[in-house]
């Protein structure tokens, strides 16, 4: 990994976002274990748990009927994903007053490059933080968990530290003794699978881990043990890239109830497409990409899409694109809570033979949602 200079990087991650945002807005539930996410009764999946549901032991993506188990008086509550998109809009606000360059990850979790306005000054990089944290509690009344250091995989492990309402910062001269003392599990791309092959070589914690050479780790897990040699080590070169918004035109729906059935999950499709195509017309514009949005009944999110040689406006166009695309999520044999179809990549109706990219905002944008595949 080449030379990078000292950046001011801080990673900004609200605290069981989802449960905070229902306490907040019904003060009956403060205090209390709340899980959101799916049906106790039925295969659900817990999104998130409030802070007091933890202490039971209860976590993201286990099966509620099990988070029910360990916690019978806990409140179940579905997700208000609107509510959490305007929350994520008002965080993000607050990014952009301080920096251009913020890379959301999620609605609740984002870098912020700082560079530009503190320098090497890291006591200026920690007050930053410290006013955004600041700022969110006042417009939100939510808290987050900031982490602050030179490059986003620190930066990241610093905000999951003390959470939360928490507030780390790894300098250049700490990095290394708090990566030694680091279970491996923590280190950012190592799932259950890494960290049970690390832990039969005998490696629990980032100070093993440095031990292991380049070529070894290369060897075990290909291009990942390039970096995981390179976190071991505190280094991380990746910029905190900031994401264009997006020129689309999106539909989606959520079910009351899952749906597995083929043939059902393609009526609905046909019904969102045909709401594309009245706003694509009411806009005038046509699209080359046609996107396909299926949300598992765990909260999983996938996304498939395909470019077509010719400008793409109406349903049925859509429909010879989005039926192969469902045809190859389907494999998975899951029940569906959520579906959504986008055209992007658009063009005016008055360009379409120039097949020229529009540039007026008249677009709604495709709403950004947690977890893709
Ligand atoms: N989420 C989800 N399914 C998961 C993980 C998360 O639907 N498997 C949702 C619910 C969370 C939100 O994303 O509230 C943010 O995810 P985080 O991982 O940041 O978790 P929390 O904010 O809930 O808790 P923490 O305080 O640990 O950040
Ligand atoms: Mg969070």
């Amino acid at each position: 990994m080449q030379e990078y200079h000292l950046r001011a990087i801080l990673h900004i991650d609200l605290d069981a976002f989802y449960a905070s945002v229902e306490q907040r807005d019904n003060p009956a539930l403060r205090g209390r274990p709340v899980i959101v996410g799916g049906d106790p009764q039925g295969r659900g999946v817990v999104a998130t748990a409030s802070y007091e549901a933890r202490k039971f032991g209860i976590h993201s993506a286990q099966s509620c009927r099990q988070a029910l188990q360990l916690c019978p008086e806990a409140v179940f509550l579905r997700p208000r994903f609107e509510v959490y998109r305007e929350v994520s809009r008002q965080i993000q606000a607050i990014y952009r007053q301080c920096t251009p360059l913020v890379e959301p990850l999620s609605l609740d979790e984002a870098y912020l490059d700082m560079t530009a306005q503190v320098g090497s000054d890291w006591a200026a990089a920690v007050e930053a933080a410290r006013d955004i944290k600041r700022a969110i509690f006042e417009q939100t009344r939510l808290t987050a968990s900031a982490g602050v250091s030179h490059n986003k995989f620190l930066a990241k492990l610093a905000s999951d530290h003390n959470k939360p309402d928490g507030l780390t910062e790894i300098s250049p001269q700490s990095a290394s003794a708090f990566l030694e003392a680091l279970p491996v599990g923590k280190i950012f791309g190592v799932g259950n699978v890494t960290e049970a092959r690390l832990r039969d070589l005998g490696i629990t914690n980032g100070g093993e881990l440095k031990q292991m050479s380049l070529g070894r780790l290369q060897a075990l897990f290909g291009k990942r043990g390039t970096i995981l040699y390179h976190f071991a080590r505190g280094e991380d070169d990746r910029p905190v890239e900031v994401q264009r918004e997006r020129k689309s035109v999106g539909k989606e729906a959520t079910f009351e109830r899952d749906i597995a059935d083929r043939e059902e999950l393609l009526m609905v499709i046909e019904q969102l497409a045909e709401q594309v195509e009245s706003r694509l017309a009411e806009l005038e514009i046509a699209g080359k990409t046609v996107t396909l949005k299926l949300r598992w009944h765990d909260f999983h999110l996938v996304t498939r899409r395909v470019s077509a040689a010719s400008p793409i406006k109406d349903a049925q166009t859509m429909m010879r694109y989005l039926r192969p695309l469902l045809d190859q999520l389907l494999v998975e044999n899951k029940p569906v809570r959520l579906l959504g179809v986008t055209v992007s990549q658009l063009l005016a109706s008055s360009e379409l033979s120039k097949h020229k990219r529009v540039t007026t905002p008249s677009l709604w944008e495709l709403p950004s949602e947690q977890v893709s595949d």
